[in-house]
């Protein structure tokens, strides 16, 4: 019975807003581009909706988890492990952790021309990272690797800021990438193997 007294008083305002709203004059071209423009919002939205629910939306880059709370202990992140380095297949791959306030390791060196992939994770919140005039931007979500093959033309110093605001300090991170000429730093990525560290060059 009261369900019946909801119905018809809410069927009641509907109406009359209905009423209300006939009453407001709006001119006809008007009218059809307010019609286009909700066709397009509910196409947008619908297009959101189903990758939600049927292609999984993920944070930028391939979907890689892992725990921001143990990157310390973890195999990868582990802080030997951070920097330049290359892999079985000859690739060079750039490991860094983001944190508030800071890139580590501050300071890399790596070769010009050459595929360079990096892999980003963040200890603590949303980081940004964007090397200035080369492709290289992506988020760092905690909890996930953000990875990004780039190469550097031109050698020379770059910066790498963090471009998503995660804290007072944010305006001060940032770190350095030195890029060199590929046969110099093929040579110095060489020499620590053969020479001792420090250099002794007295043979
Ligand atoms: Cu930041």
């Amino acid at each position: 019975m009261q369900n019946d007294t909801i119905k018809a008083r809410g069927l009641q305002i509907y109406r009359e807003v209905l009423v209300q709203l006939n009453a407001i004059h709006i001119d006809h071209l008007e009218r059809k581009w307010i019609g286009i423009s909700i066709l397009i919002i509910s196409l947008l939205v619908g297009i959101i909706t189903l990758d939600a629910f049927f292609h999984g939306v993920n944070p930028p880059s391939k979907v890689e988890t892992i725990d921001s709370a143990s990157l310390h202990l973890s195999k990868e992140f582990a802080e030997e492990n951070l920097g330049v380095q290359i892999d079985d297949k000859g690739n060079v791959v750039v490991r860094m952790v983001a944190g508030r306030y800071s890139f580590f390791p501050k300071h890399i060196d790596v070769p010009a021309e050459t595929p360079i992939t990096f892999r980003w994770v963040s200890m603590d919140v949303v980081h940004g990272v964007h090397i200035p005039m080369t492709n290289m931007s992506t988020m760092i979500v905690p909890g996930y690797v953000a990875e990004i093959t780039t190469s550097f033309p031109k050698p020379g110093e770059y910066p790498l800021l963090c471009n998503e605001y995660c804290g007072l300090g944010h305006n001060h991170m940032w770190s350095n990438i030195s890029v060199i000429e590929k046969e110099q730093w093929t040579s110095k990525q060489n020499a620590p193997a053969s020479a001792p560290k420090g250099g002794s060059a007295n043979e």
